[in-house]
């Protein structure tokens, strides 16, 4: 009888988490509408054009970030302008669902509509998948989807004081050569950090208008880091830290610690925390960087401030992403 009671008490106290749960997942709705727009993303700094022909969500490389929480619904819709020129879709990595509906190309002047929850918590890329789909990558059709866990902050993935997206992808200044973007290892000139060369760089770019992470010393930062580039893996590495730990497609459960450089295949996203270094005399610098040299001397170097009076509003809200 004893036992029967403590069964029943178990259910009970099962049956009222998974309602708790349930009650706290949201359906969080997300429109983007794609946009075939002219976009600045300095390549003359890599021998290109300072302006790219794009193809965007929204307008923008990248496109805007979406977050939610583990178990929430994602309730999407991608609008297609009769104005554009070619069909887009929608990818997201974070979605179980059908290649050939779901993520099924848009036409011109059409819209599509599909929900999927979010089951996996992390980090995840979305891209536009209609073919060539190099091509809509090349062009700027991508971004990032943080899914955030259901278990919130713990000790093993601990409230981060500012938060950054860096996005990498390969910049192809011929962006209508879909075969040089496939076969042609000459026809990548340089590397976009959210959609320009050397992006959040005054040091390799003085003349630059350059808008750099900050952070305050002794702060944990962490990054959602997305490698969109079309053929080759990202070696990400703090230049003057070290990572203190690697969040491995952005799941605490896949938890590195101390790691120096973490290489991130194509298609890949990873959340990295470095932590600032205490220091009362002068503000201090860490470089993030592709280590692979032709990427890094091309465009892929971020630098983050460390600074008493550093800006409040950088790493929080829509800060996230720099302009
Ligand atoms: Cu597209």
């Amino acid at each position: 009888m004893y036992a029967l009671k403590k069964v029943t008490i178990a259910i009970l106290a099962a049956t009222a988490l998974i309602s708790a749960q349930q009650a706290f997942a949201k359906t969080v709705k997300v429109t983007m509408t794609a946009q075939e727009v002219d976009v600045q993303t300095n390549g003359k700094l890599v021998g290109g054009a300072d302006i790219m022909a794009a193809w965007t969500f929204d307008g923008s490389i990248p496109g805007k970030p979406v977050r939610v929480e583990e178990g929430d619904t994602v309730d999407f819709t991608l609008v297609n302008p009769a104005t554009n020129k070619n069909s887009h879709a929608m990818d997201f990595h974070a979605a179980q669902v059908s290649v050939l509906d779901e993520f099924a190309p848009v036409k011109p002047g059409e819209s599509k509509h599909f929900t999927f929850e979010a089951k996996v918590p992390g980090v995840f890329m979305y891209h536009c998948g209609a073919g060539p789909m190099v091509q809509h990558i090349a062009r700027g059709m991508y971004g990032v989807i943080i899914v955030a866990p259901k278990e919130g902050y713990t000790k093993a993935y601990p409230k981060p004081d500012r938060e950054y997206v860096l996005i990498q992808s390969q910049y192809f200044p011929d962006v209508e050569n879909v075969g040089a973007m496939l076969g042609d290892a000459n026809a990548w000139k340089g590397s976009l950090i959210n959609g320009k060369v050397l992006h959040y760089d005054p040091v390799h770019d003085p003349k630059g208008d350059h808008d750099v992470l900050e952070a305050m010393p002794g702060e944990r930062v962490r990054i959602y880091f997305v490698n969109a580039n079309i053929n080759l893996p990202v070696a990400l590495h703090p230049i003057a830290s070290i990572l203190d730990r690697v969040y491995i497609n952005g799941n605490p459960k896949n938890t590195l610690y101390g790691v120096q450089t973490y290489n991130v295949a194509v298609a890949e996203a990873v959340t990295v925390d470095l932590v600032t270094p205490i220091n009362d005399k002068a503000a201090t610098g860490i470089a993030i960087v592709d280590h692979s040299m032709n990427a890094a001397l091309r465009g892929a170097i971020s630098v983050l401030v460390s600074k008493k009076d550093a800006d409040p509003a950088k790493g929080h809200g829509e800060l996230i992403i720099l302009k």
